[in-house]
């Protein structure tokens, strides 16, 4: 388990000799953060966790990608190949890609649940049936530039059309609501699962703890249960997958038939930063970026029609089912700032929520954002996503923040990140107000993020 930090310095491959490699102030946290990714390395991927996840995640694996770019490029492309040999022939990237090696027991729900292999168009490995945020054009674009060579514009090329198609089935099949968002069927397609933005369409699902019977959550045998999901929300999701599979994970009629769909603004962000990356790299290759930035610009006029509410100066997640916006505030109310085509009224917005006490940004701040409003009455700071901070939330924050020139503010959450990951070590979460690492000890995008935000 690598999650100490070690105190000797090493020799490392970090490129360039600035603050983020392995001689540098930092060594000693950059040699911890390089063991993590080692220790997770499974011959094309990268395993978020060896206990808590031993398959291969969709948005981790781009995140993971973005570490692996200041180590060893070629496992950053590797990373990103291997999830998209397993893209669905529609388009969709699943959320899960199970290793065949790992005993089907090893994860809850395991590749049987998923019965992937039972529906057409689907590759010869086993996945789930969901998605999740499309971060992967983001990050495939940040590797190259933070690794540039003539193998990385080939793998660029390479995967070029594959992130072409995720957007295409994002943008048609996923367009439940009509207007230019994709929906959500599942708060695992989130990667926030369980955050309190869910609470309000999750209660109308109709599940009962009792149903979980029938099953073996693994996810308890490796963490404490009052930091993961309860039994009715393990329930609850069991329920929601069980209504998509039976009608063989197809999009076609879903508001008459399925329990969950929700237009969120993170994932939705996430596809507009897709499209502004998509444009680099259209650009890098030879291809075409009008249509890219014609995408984004559409994506980020249907964010603000449809998830910003101009009383609370808030991005919410809408509900299509009771077509309201979630009342919780959560982190992902701050994720529109990853949209360079953001108006500056609606950044002033994001920038007042993220300053206030209930995320506590500032240029000098002692720890990074916490998933939820931290003046909420149901704000817990050791349940998963429902209060805890996450790297990939702050990274992506800050990369926003760097979009639209709040270097002061971008460079006061870097601190706080380093500081934090420096104290505890590379953990899946951390306790928002003391700092202590919560979840998996040795999770692959705290490492790899990690390396990202020393390197500048
Ligand atoms: C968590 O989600 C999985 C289900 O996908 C789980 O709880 O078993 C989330 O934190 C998600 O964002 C992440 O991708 C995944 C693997 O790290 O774990």
């Amino acid at each position: 388990m690598v999650n100490r930090i070690v105190s000797s310095t090493g020799s490392g491959t970090a490129p360039g000799g600035g603050a983020g490699d392995a001689s540098g102030e930092h060594g000693p946290l950059w040699q911890v953060a390089r063991a993590t990714l080692d220790a997770n390395w499974e011959h094309d991927h990268t395993v978020p966790s060896r206990t808590l996840y031993p398959h291969q995640w969709s948005w981790d694996s781009a995140f993971i990608a973005i570490g692996w770019a200041h180590l060893r490029p070629e496992r950053a492309w590797s990373e990103l190949n291997s999830l998209f040999r397993a893209q669905w022939r529609d388009g969709r990237v699943p959320h899960i890609v199970f290793n065949p090696l790992v005993p089907s027991g090893a994860y809850f729900p395991g590749p049987g649940f998923w019965a992937s292999a039972q529906v057409e168009g689907t590759p010869p490995m086993v996945t789930s049936g969901l998605v999740q945020p499309p971060v992967h054009a983001l990050a495939a674009w940040h590797a190259y530039r933070r690794a540039r060579s003539e193998q990385g514009r080939t793998m660029l090329r390479r995967l070029y059309p594959g992130l072409v198609a995720q957007q295409r089935y994002l943008a048609t099949d996923r367009d439940i609501g009509g207007a230019g968002l994709a929906s959500i069927v599942h708060p695992w397609e989130s990667g926030v699962d369980n955050s309190p933005a869910w609470d309000a369409p999750m209660s109308a699902v109709p599940a009962d703890a009792a149903s979980l019977r029938g099953y073996r959550r693994r996810d308890t045998v490796h963490a404490a249960a009052a930091h993961r999901p309860t039994d009715l929300d393990y329930a609850r999701y069991v329920a929601i997958v069980t209504a998509y599979r039976a009608g063989g994970y197809r999009d076609a009629s879903l508001p008459d038939r399925h329990p969950f769909l929700v237009e969120c603004p993170l994932f939705n962000a996430a596809r507009g930063a897709a499209e502004q990356a998509l444009a680099g790299i259209a650009a890098e290759i030879g291809a075409d970026p009008g249509p890219h930035r014609e995408r984004a610009a559409r994506i980020t006029e249907a964010v603000l029609a449809r998830l910003y509410d101009p009383q609370t100066g808030t991005f919410r997640p809408r509900d299509l089912r009771t077509n309201r916006l979630t009342p919780a505030r959560t982190v992902l109310g701050l994720a529109p700032l990853i949209l360079t085509g953001l108006p500056a009224r609606q950044v002033e917005a994001v920038l007042a929520e993220a300053t206030s006490d209930r995320f506590g940004l500032a240029t000098r701040m002692a720890r990074p954002l916490p998933s939820h409003d931290r003046t909420a009455a149901d704000f817990e700071p050791l349940r998963y996503w429902r209060g805890p901070s996450w790297m990939n939330i702050n990274w992506l924050v800050r990369h926003g923040l760097l979009a639209h020139g709040r270097d002061g503010l971008a460079a006061g959450l870097r601190a706080s990140m380093i500081e934090l990951v420096g104290t505890a070590g590379c953990h899946e979460y951390f306790h928002p107000d003391t700092g202590v690492g919560l979840g998996s000890p040795a999770f692959s995008w705290t490492a790899a993020l990690l390396l990202d935000v020393l390197a500048a």
